[in-house]
């Protein structure tokens, strides 16, 4: 059977995803694009030039690598993890909302998107730095650049069947999630949607949820039409917060599932505002303040923890214990430790990339983060962007215009610290080549601060460079 979309011929992006009859849907290292003609032809011959029995090996091998980047870069299995430790449901929903040291569930989702769909990351030799051809070009991992599976945009994932089983998955980390966080009984389940930076989840008149206001803020209560009972009552997420009571069905136990878990965690989250000019010295007399804080306050019950947030992107270096030189690791290898005062800190580094705009970019993309130094390149890690070759008719995607991505940088290993030797790279595609294309930015550029920003009109691409305290009771 043919497939048929509601895509509007007229315009002139869709093209790159209109499909002809009896199209199959395909994935790395594979190019699904069939439209205009040049852009199939170019498709047809990448196609060609792959041999059937090296596609599924292929395939593992990238997917495989997406998902072990591990605690080195922050990679797909590693953010599942985390996103479990996220305690509010809408920084553990959506990218938009979520900021360090706590991860959504939307981004391994995106990166998995983009894994099969065929995005796939620079090679870089053991010292962490990336391969380069004599041209100075990025190597990427694969040998396979021309590749535009499906599962990578958003108007044609769907017509992947492992679009339908990746989003089991999703469905059975949100069930791990709630039982982990004892948010299974839809009596007590309550959505805090005023996230602090009051984003909450942007929506309009868009297909999900139609009949709602732009910019409506949505929690456990929104109608969710066109969704009804057999009585016409319409539903709502208090419908289907317990899968087993209400829905009719479990998941067995599976990777980062556990028959029981313990009581959660009590976790204290101290925001510190600071000046760009703080000394290291004042940031650890607050954190030792607060920590005294807690200790009074603490209760005989369950244990408590103490995470301090702040930004570090313009701190002046250290000259004393515990960081004898201010640094940012470079090849992370585990989350700095150290002991003050007999108690025992870890401090872990994220980068963050803020405001990339996804109108500017045809169709998905790759946030990538390399460190500069000794004339080479270093390879920090790289978040997927999951979006779509126009989205301009999509209500949602103007709603969420912005990408926020953060890449966890911990480790022993470090070279002298400075975000401007910072780079980021925006690898896009083009929608006839399925070649990859990049923008530079610079750190300098990026790192300026909030307050040297020109005020006026839309927000541009920043970094900073966030430090996170925490103090186990
Ligand atoms: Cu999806």
């Amino acid at each position: 059977m043919p497939i048929k979309d509601d895509v509007q011929t007229s315009d002139s992006f869709s093209k790159f995803y209109e499909k002809d009859t009896g199209y199959e849907t395909c994935r790395y290292p594979y190019s699904g694009i069939r439209n205009p003609d040049a852009g199939k032809q170019a498709a047809l011959d990448h196609n060609a030039s792959i041999e059937e029995e090296d596609a599924i090996p292929l395939l593992q091998e990238n997917v495989i690598g997406w998902l072990s980047e591990g605690v080195k870069h922050g990679g797909v299995t590693d953010q599942f993890k985390r996103c479990l430790e996220t305690q509010d449901y809408n920084p553990f929903s959506n990218t938009t909302s979520v900021s360090p040291p706590f991860a959504s569930i939307e981004q391994p989702h995106n990166d998995l998107h983009l894994a099969i769909g065929g995005y796939t990351k620079p090679v870089t030799n053991k010292d962490g730095s990336v391969k380069q051809d004599a041209q100075g070009n990025i190597m990427w991992s694969g040998p396979i650049t021309g590749a535009n599976g499906d599962m990578g945009a958003n108007e044609v994932a769907s017509y992947d069947p492992v679009f339908f089983l990746h989003h089991c998955n999703i469905d059975r980390m949100l069930w791990v999630w709630q039982k982990k966080h004892n948010k299974t009984d839809p009596s007590t389940f309550t959505i805090d949607n005023s996230d602090k930076e009051d984003k909450g989840i942007s929506n309009s008149e868009q297909g999900a949820t139609p009949y709602q206001r732009w910019g409506q803020k949505l929690n456990e209560k929104t109608i969710l039409y066109p969704f009804q009972d057999e009585y016409g009552v319409p539903r709502t997420s208090r419908d289907c917060i317990d899968i087993v009571g209400q829905l009719g069905y479990d998941y067995s136990i599976g990777s980062l599932d556990q028959e029981e878990w313990p009581e959660p965690e009590k976790v204290k989250i101290m925001s510190l505002l600071r000046k760009p000019s703080t000394p290291w010295e004042d940031i650890l007399v607050k954190l030792k303040m607060e920590e005294e804080d807690l200790k009074r306050s603490a209760t005989a019950t369950g244990v408590q923890r103490l995470r301090l947030i702040f930004d570090r992107t313009h701190l002046p270096a250290m000259k004393k214990e515990p960081f004898p030189d201010c640094h940012i690791p470079l090849f992370p290898t585990g989350p700095i430790s150290f002991k003050m005062k007999g108690l025992q800190y870890n401090l872990k580094d994220f980068i963050q990339v803020k405001d990339v705009n996804k109108d500017k970019i045809s169709g998905s993309f790759l946030v990538q983060v390399f460190y500069k130094a000794n004339g080479k390149l270093y390879y920090l890690g790289q978040r997927g962007v999951l979006s779509r070759w126009n989205r301009s008719n999509c209500a949602n995607c103007q709603g969420r215009r912005m990408a926020d991505i953060s890449i966890p940088i911990t480790g022993e290993d470090r070279a002298p610290y400075d975000p401007q030797n910072l780079v980021v790279h925006l690898v896009s595609k083009d929608g006839l080549t399925g070649k990859y294309k990049k923008e530079v930015l610079a750190g300098k550029d990026l790192v300026v601060p909030a307050a040297a920003r020109s005020a006026s009109g839309e927000p541009k691409p920043s970094l900073r460079i966030v430090g996170v305290f925490t103090y186990e009771n």
